[in-house]
C-alpha cells in the first residue's frame, strides 16, 4: 500500500484498511460529481483511499495549476492500471504511459508530426461528406453520430495513414465497433484497476476489452505492414512514416537519436491511440454542441449570423477566417467547459517527494484533478450550469479566457492533439452551420444533457432534423 507522510492536515475520508474509503463512495454517481460532492463537505482539496491506493483529489483552479504547471514535472507520473496495461502493450503509448525518457523522446515526435501533418488532415472532402450524409436524411429526423465519428475518423485516417474510408467501407465500421467496446470498457476507477489481482478471475468487461483490442491489433497490424511496403526514401507522407523512419536502421540506433529505443510496439500503440483519442474526444465534443444548440436555438442563429457576415456563402470556410470568428470560439470553447470530455483527468502521480497547497506528499502517491468541479465553480462562473458562450467575450466581443478554464489540461501532460481538435472543431461546426440549420423533430424531447461517463462523456444519441440552408453557387 502507498502511505502518506503528509505534515499538515489534509482533510481525508474515513478508510478501512484494504477496503479504503470504498464504503464512503457512492457507485450510484458518477466520479466527477461525486467527487464535486465531497468537496462541500471536505473542501476543494481532500484525499482517500482507493482501495489501498492513497489518492489526491483536487477540485480548484488553484491547486489544480500548482499541480500541472508550477509542480508539472514532479506530477508526470501515471499509475500502473490493469486495464490501460493491457490496451498500451505496458505502457508503450503516450497518454497512459508513466514518465520515463523514452516516452518524453516518443512524446516530442508525436507532438511535431502533429503539427507537421495536421495541417493537411483537412482536405475540404471530409467536410463536404458529412454535409451529404446529413443532408441524405431528406428532412427526417436523423441521429448525427455516426456520420460526425466517420467524418472525423477519416481525419485521423489521413493523419496517421494519408488514407480515407469510403462511408460504406466495412472496416470503418469495425474501427467504430472496438473503439465503442474500449470506451465502454475502460472506465477509469474500475475495480481491477483498484486490486489488479482481481484480473485473474474472469470478467465480462475484461473479456470484452481483450476481444476489442484483438480487432484493433489485427486491423493495424495489416494497416503497419502495408504502411512499409509502401515507403519510398525521402518521403514523409503521414505519421507512420515518421515514426518508422524516427526509428532508423537497425544497426544504427544510437542512444542520443530521438526516436532511439522505439520498438514496432511503440508505433503501433501511438497509431492506436491516435485513433482513440483523435476520435472519440472531437466527435463527443460537436455532438455536445449541437446538442446544447437544439436547446438553445437563438445561439445557433447567432453564429450563422456571424458566418453570413464574415465569410458568405459563397464560399467555404477557411481556418484564416478564425480570427475574425470571435461568436463561433466562444461556443467551442463553452461546450468543452460545460461538458468537458474528460471530467476527471486521466490520473497523475508523484514522481518523487512534494507537496500540494503546502502539505507534503509522498513519491508514487496519486493525484486526481476534477475538471468538472473546476469548470463549474460557482466562484468562478457565473450561473456555472447554463449554457451561456458570451462568458468568453469580453463587452467589446473579443475573446477571453478565464483561468479556470483547462479543457485540456495543463503543463508536461497537455494534449498533444489541442491544436488539430481545435482546428477540427472551428472547420466543421463552421462548415455544419454554414450550410445548415440544426432543429428539435416535431413532438421528440430534446437531447438529454447529462450524457453517460465511460473514458470520456458523451451524450446519448438523439436525433435531429437537418434543414439545408440556401448557398450561393460560385
Ligand atoms: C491528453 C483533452 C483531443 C491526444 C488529454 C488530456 C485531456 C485532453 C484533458 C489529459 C491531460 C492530463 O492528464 O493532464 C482533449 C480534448 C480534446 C482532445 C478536450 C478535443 C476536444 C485530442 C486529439 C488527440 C489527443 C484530437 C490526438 C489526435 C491526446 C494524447 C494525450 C491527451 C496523446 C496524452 C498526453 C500525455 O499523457 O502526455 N487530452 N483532447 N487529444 N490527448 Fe487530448
Ligand atoms: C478511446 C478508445 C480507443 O480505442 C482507445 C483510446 C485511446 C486514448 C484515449 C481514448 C481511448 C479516450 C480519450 C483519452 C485518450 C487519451 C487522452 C484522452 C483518454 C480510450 C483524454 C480526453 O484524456
Amino acid at each position: 500500500p502507498d502511505s502518506p507522510h503528509h505534515q499538515g492536515a489534509m482533510p481525508c475520508l474515513p478508510h478501512l484498511p484494504l477496503l479504503g474509503s470504498l464504503p464512503w463512495l457512492s457507485p450510484h454517481l458518477p466520479p466527477h460529481l461525486l467527487f464535486t460532492q465531497l468537496s462541500h463537505r471536505y473542501g476543494p482539496l481532500y484525499s482517500l483511499y482507493m482501495g489501498p491506493h492513497y489518492t489526491v483529489v483536487i477540485n480548484d483552479q488553484h491547486h489544480a495549476r500548482e499541480v500541472l504547471l508550477k509542480r508539472g514535472r514532479e506530477f508526470a507520473g501515471r499509475p500502473y492500471m490493469v486495464t490501460t496495461d493491457l490496451l498500451t502493450r505496458g505502457g508503450k503509448d503516450i497518454a497512459f504511459s508513466d514518465f520515463s525518457p523514452l516516452w518524453k523522446s516518443h512524446r516530442r515526435l508525436v507532438h511535431s508530426s502533429f503539427t507537421l501533418f495536421g495541417e493537411g488532415t483537412h482536405k475540404l472532402q471530409d467536410i463536404d461528406s458529412l454535409c451529404e450524409e446529413l443532408q441524405a436524411s431528406g428532412g427526417g429526423p436523423v441521429d448525427p453520430g455516426p456520420a460526425v465519428s466517420r467524418a472525423v475518423t477519416n481525419v485521423v485516417c489521413t493523419l496517421v495513414f494519408s488514407s480515407t474510408y469510403r462511408r460504406d467501407d466495412p472496416e470503418l465500421a469495425q474501427v467504430m465497433e472496438y473503439n465503442d467496446g474500449i470506451v465502454e470498457t475502460i472506465t477509469r476507477g474500475g475495480l481491477v484497476d483498484i486490486y489488479p489481482c482481481l484480473k485473474v478471475f474472469p470478467s465480462e468487461a475484461l473479456s470484452k476489452l481483450k476481444e476489442c483490442i484483438s480487432v484493433r491489433d489485427q486491423l493495424l497490424t495489416r494497416k503497419l505492414e502495408e504502411h512499409k511496403a509502401s515507403m519510398r526514401e525521402g518521403d514523409t507522407r503521414d505519421l507512420l512514416d515518421a515514426l518508422i523512419q524516427a526509428q532508423a536502421p537497425r544497426g544504427q540506433r544510437s542512444a542520443q537519436q530521438e526516436g532511439a529505443g522505439l520498438t514496432d510496439d511503440h508505433i503501433l500503440m501511438t497509431a492506436a491511440e491516435t485513433f482513440g483519442a483523435g476520435v472519440e474526444t472531437t466527435s463527443t465534443t460537436l455532438l455536445w454542441i449541437l446538442a446544447y444548440l437544439i436547446h438553445h436555438p437563438q445561439v445557433q442563429e447567432r453564429v450563422q449570423k456571424e458566418l453570413d457576415e464574415v465569410v458568405g456563402r459563397g464560399r467555404g470556410v477557411c481556418l484564416s477566417d478564425r480570427a475574425h470568428l470571435p461568436y463561433l470560439d466562444s461556443v467551442i470553447n463553452e461546450g468543452l467547459r460545460i461538458r468537458p470530455v474528460s471530467p476527471v483527468l486521466i490520473p497523475h502521480t508523484a514522481l518523487c517527494d512534494s507537496s500540494i497547497g503546502g502539505h507534503s506528499i509522498s513519491c508514487g502517491t496519486r493525484v486526481l484533478i476534477n475538471m468538472w468541479a473546476i469548470h463549474h465553480d460557482p466562484q468562478h462562473w457565473d450561473q456555472p450550469d447554463l449554457f451561456k458562450p458570451e462568458r468568453f467575450l469580453d463587452d467589446q466581443g473579443r475573446r477571453v479566457t478565464p483561468p479556470c478554464f483547462l479543457p485540456f489540461g495543463a503543463g508536461p501532460r497537455v494534449c498533444v492533439g489541442e491544436s488539430l481538435a481545435r482546428m477540427e472543431l472551428i472547420l466543421f461546426l463552421s462548415s455544419l452551420l454554414q450550410r445548415m440549420s440544426f432543429q428539435l423533430p416535431e413532438g421528440a424531447p430534446p437531447p438529454d444533457l447529462q450524457g453517460r461517463v465511460g473514458v470520456v462523456l458523451q451524450p446519448l444519441p438523439y436525433k435531429v432534423l437537418v434543414i439545408p440552408r440556401e448557398m450561393c453557387q460560385t
